[in-house]
């Protein structure tokens, strides 16, 4: 559970979580509500080294803050935007509507209907503007694709990542071999 926030502070500088100053990934969310789904994204990130950006960046409660940070996203040198929303989630898709980098979206559960209206928001894009998106609170793949895409044209992402594939692999088989033991 994320700890409390104070005046002055953000919920995710209280949590650990700071900007760094050349970014290659921007990590946005439509409210510091979604900070918690956010977590578990944010510590691959960590864990692979990608220096990330937070922010907050509301397609309802501030349209226009929103494309200025997706109309500058490129130009700071940020290279994939992971947008977090739930509800009428239209937060990546309107990112992606701004900028010609790749945005994954992470449908949040924030609702009565369990994220499947955030998922049909993000997912169902018309065509000429894709927005890529993972499973519903899901920022782990997002992060994952995040630094897939690096990795396509920065190879110590891609060797982490081979890295973290065979680690995945051989946590599996010693599991399958525990139970025929
Ligand atoms: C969306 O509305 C946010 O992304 C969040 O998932 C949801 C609820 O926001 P709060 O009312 O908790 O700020 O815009």
């Amino acid at each position: 559970k994320p700890a409390p926030v104070t005046r002055g502070q953000s919920a995710a500088q209280v949590n650990g979580y700071t900007s760094a100053s050349k970014p290659l990934v921007l990590v946005t969310m439509g409210s510091d509500s979604d900070l918690p789904v956010l977590k578990a994204g944010l510590d691959i990130l960590k864990k692979f080294n990608v220096p990330y950006a937070l922010d907050i960046t509301s397609a309802h409660r501030t349209p226009k803050y929103m494309m200025k940070v997706a109309d500058e996203a490129a130009g700071k040198g940020i290279k994939v935007i992971i947008a977090a929303a739930g509800g009428a989630a239209h937060l990546p898709g309107m990112m992606s509507s701004e900028t010609p980098l790749p945005v994954i979206g992470v449908p949040v559960k924030a609702t009565h209907m369990d994220g499947l209206d955030s998922l049909l928001s993000i997912v169902q894009m018309p065509r000429g503007v894709p927005t890529a998106t993972v499973g519903i609170n899901n920022s782990t793949n997002a992060a994952l694709l995040a630094i897939r895409i690096l990795g396509s044209f920065m190879p110590e992402y891609q060797d982490k990542m081979k890295d973290y594939q065979r680690d995945m692999e051989e946590a599996v088989i010693e599991k399958g071999t525990k139970l025929r033991e």
